[in-house]
């Protein structure tokens, strides 16, 4: 990595990015939200683009000198329009949860009902939860997923439906390992006139690479975030069809943010036209595949698996079987260098500080050119750390194997 300036201006902040550095190419990371970027994404969002103010869109800023940013948009939105096959996209969300707030300001009044999945059973923070800006301004109501099967129910979803009548219904997830099943959620929506919006977050990439069903024929809005399977820089866009374009636009600005970025805008529109490769569909049908091996063997040496299992680039696993919970598990996998985050599981008992679960997604480690004999071992090191009789230092004992399969699967410089 080359930082000469950053070095010469201040060593301390370039100490710690090489640390972070360090940290990223020695360990398995295996949070499902996380992801490696391409070298590409990371000069652009390190370049001079990061200096210009273009509040407004292209051909209509409030500021002098947008000529270039205008034409840096305007691919971004050409190319997301051409990757998602959508009437309309906006760029220029900062994230996710501004994404989603974008389409809630848009298409609903405050006080309006919005039926979402329960966080606790694998939904977001911006589907409702009571802190965030969701669970205050609306009135929420969640469904969750059914106890036999820990997979939504969509017939139970409809009678739900029916009954709270609701402006919006959300489909979308942050832990829930099964395909959605996005028509049966636009039945749902549009059959007690509500409107649909899927936040596919987590499973852009897979849209894109033709693995898991597409909600943007269907769906009325869909929100992404472009760092997580989709694989460029951290950022958030909204999806909608002609008729609520000038609407989500004038919502994302002025409504709720001023100047875009035009260096992560210039990311994303990157991003695009390397996820229109073959590459990146043979790459999404891999990190699929990754993980129904890494589920599959983990299953094998005896862990209960939510749900049984996967269809996506992320399962949950049940430490409950073990006397285990989620916070200790996620400590002794990290001093082995396998970084991973404890999550709550469907009814849990335990607080979702220490809950009774542990995510695990391959993503990222499927970018390191990972296949499907390197995710088994993998599960194979969790257990062997997990079943010791003391787990730290058996963590301590299996970190330079690990080490040595970082460096043999490096991360893009
Ligand atoms: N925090 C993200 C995740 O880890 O799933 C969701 O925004």
């Amino acid at each position: 990595m080359d930082f000469d300036a950053l070095t010469h201006d201040d060593p301390e902040v370039a100490e710690l990015i090489l640390a972070e550095h360090r940290r990223q190419r020695d360990t398995l990371d295996l949070i499902a939200s996380e992801n490696l970027c391409p070298r590409a994404v990371r000069e652009v969002m390190a370049s001079l683009l990061t200096d210009k103010y273009a509040e407004g869109y292209p051909g209509r800023r409030w500021y002098g000198g947008c000529e270039v940013v205008d034409e840096v948009e305007r691919l971004a939105i050409a190319r997301g329009k051409a990757l998602f096959g959508c009437e309309h996209i906006n760029v220029q969300p900062h994230s996710g949860s501004q994404a989603n707030m974008a389409v809630y300001f848009a298409a609903l009044e405050p006080g309006d009902t919005i039926l979402s999945m329960n966080l606790a059973h694998g939904g977001h923070l911006t589907h409702g939860q009571e802190s965030n800006f969701s669970g205050r301004l609306y009135r929420i109501v969640h469904y969750g997923v059914s106890p036999e099967t820990e997979r939504i129910d969509y017939d139970a979803l409809a009678r739900q439906a029916r009954e709270v009548r609701p402006a919006m219904l959300v489909g979308g997830a942050s832990s829930y390992p099964r395909a959605i099943d996005v028509a049966r959620m636009a039945d749902i929506a549009h059959d007690v006139g509500a409107r649909l919006l899927i936040d596919m977050a987590h499973f852009a990439g897979l849209v894109v690479g033709g693995v898991h069903p597409d909600p943007v024929p269907v769906a009325d809005f869909v929100t992404a975030t472009t760092h997580k399977t989709l694989r460029g820089p951290r950022g958030g866009l909204v999806i909608c069809k002609k008729e609520d374009a000038r609407h989500i636009d004038h919502t994302v600005f002025p409504g709720i943010q001023g100047g875009p970025l035009m260096h992560v805008i210039a990311g994303k529109a990157v991003s695009f036209a390397l996820a229109m490769a073959e590459e990146f569909r043979t790459y999404q049908q891999r990190v699929v595949a990754n993980c129904r091996a890494m589920a599959d063997e983990m299953a094998l040496l005896g862990y209960r698996l939510v749900s049984g299992g996967t269809d996506t680039h992320l399962f949950l696993v049940d430490l409950r079987p073990m006397h285990l919970t989620g916070a200790r598990v996620q400590a002794w996998l990290g001093s082995a260098g396998i970084v991973t985050n404890k999550n709550v599981i469907p009814f849990d008992d335990q607080p979702p500080s220490d809950p009774s679960g542990v995510r695990l997604g391959t993503p990222s480690l499927t970018s390191r050119g990972a296949d499907e004999a390197d995710v088994r071992q993998a599960a194979r090191w969790i257990d062997r750390v997990l079943r010791a009789s003391d787990p730290s230092a058996e963590a301590e004992r299996l970190r330079p194997e690990v080490v040595d399969f970082c460096r043999s699967h490096p991360i893009p410089e």
